[in-house]
């Protein structure tokens, strides 16, 4: 496996950039004992145009947006945490890649459950990450249906992105792999279809496409949220509804949505085939769309596209290290 990491010499820490060897925490930090962190996955695409971050207002928003869930106070304005995305970014140089900011319940003297006494900290990382579901994932990935179920909406709450939750996608997860396949679905506490352990899921049945509503333990992916209005504008009719398992064995097409994983499409289930085993014409179609827009190859009619800027360092603002 390659490292991810290698090459990546800053890392911005609430508020400065700091060496990357630097950017540790200490071992009796509450998020570590407890999964009080909430973090953001992002991508800044090479595009025509320049390097631009994908919907980063929108991420930030949702990070906001989870932090409050768990009551902890980010210590910077949505702008200040847009600028440091590019920031750190520019001071690493890379073209394309994606960011990871990440708030969490430090070490603050105390220990316990109770997390309100832990300082809030936060760490902006970015690194160059490729094809999160295989290098053949264009051409379809196999999958299964989990034996775990996603967390009950009042269990834990699916909009608020905290890493706690990935507990539940990790078990997801590991179970996909060791059988040998690419990821799993997981069905909600209800028993209609949910997500992947880091995705969102589409079907097209009759040329409907239809995806699990909020109320079925999804997070609110952007990226969904993104393939949501592509296909509306393309004139293919969109139904958020409820999905029973057994829709995933005769459904048209089938595939997986994530800032990560970007569009995955799906050649099995279960290994039965979807459709005809190699994606289908109104996923590629969404596909062609989406590729165009983070290319910069289509106009950015949404205005998801935010530059990042000239990565031109002077002297005097150079990152202390
Ligand atoms: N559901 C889950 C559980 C999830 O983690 C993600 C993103 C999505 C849906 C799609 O959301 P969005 O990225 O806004 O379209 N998963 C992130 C983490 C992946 C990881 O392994 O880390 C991601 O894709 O960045």
């Amino acid at each position: 496996m390659t490292n991810p990491f290698a090459g990546i010499r800053w890392i911005w820490k609430n508020g400065q950039l700091i060496d990357f060897e630097k950017a540790t925490v200490h071992v009796l930090s509450h998020a570590l004992h407890y999964g009080s962190g909430v973090f953001e996955g992002i991508r800044c695409y090479d595009t025509r145009q320049g390097s631009a971050v994908f919907r980063l207002r929108e991420h930030i928003r949702r990070l906001e947006n989870s932090a409050k869930v768990y009551r902890m106070p980010i210590a910077f304005t949505g702008e200040e945490l847009i600028d440091a995305c590019c920031e750190t970014i520019r001071a690493n140089d890379l073209p394309a890649c994606y960011i990871r900011p990440i708030v969490f319940r430090g070490f603050g003297h105390t220990i316990g459950v109770n997390p309100l006494h832990n300082p809030v900290d936060i760490f902006i990382a970015c690194w160059s990450w490729g094809k999160y579901l295989g290098e053949e994932a264009e051409s379809g990935v196999d999958v299964c249906v989990s034996s775990w179920r996603r967390i009950a909406a009042d269990s834990m709450p699916a909009v608020s992105k905290a890493t706690g939750n990935y507990l539940n996608g990790q078990l997801i997860k590991i179970e996909a792999v060791t059988n040998g396949y690419a990821e799993g679905l997981a069905l909600d506490a209800r028993g209609f279809v949910s997500e992947g352990s880091g995705e969102n899921v589409f079907m097209v049945q009759d040329g409907v496409l239809l995806t699990p509503p909020l109320a079925a333990s999804v997070l609110q992916g952007i990226t969904r949220d993104t393939v949501i209005k592509i296909a509306r504008d393309l004139g293919i009719p969109v139904r958020e509804e409820q999905i029973p398992r057994g829709q995933l064995y005769t459904c048209d097409e089938l595939f997986m949505t994530g800032t990560a994983a970007e569009i995955t499409p799906i050649r099995s289930v279960d290994r039965n085939p979807v459709g005809h085993g190699c994606p289908g014409e109104v996923t590629q179609r969404i596909m062609a769309e989406f590729r165009g827009i983070v290319s910069g190859e289509i106009a950015d009619r949404y205005g998801w596209l935010h530059p990042v800027g000239a990565a031109v360092r002077q002297a005097a603002a150079v990152p202390e290290r």
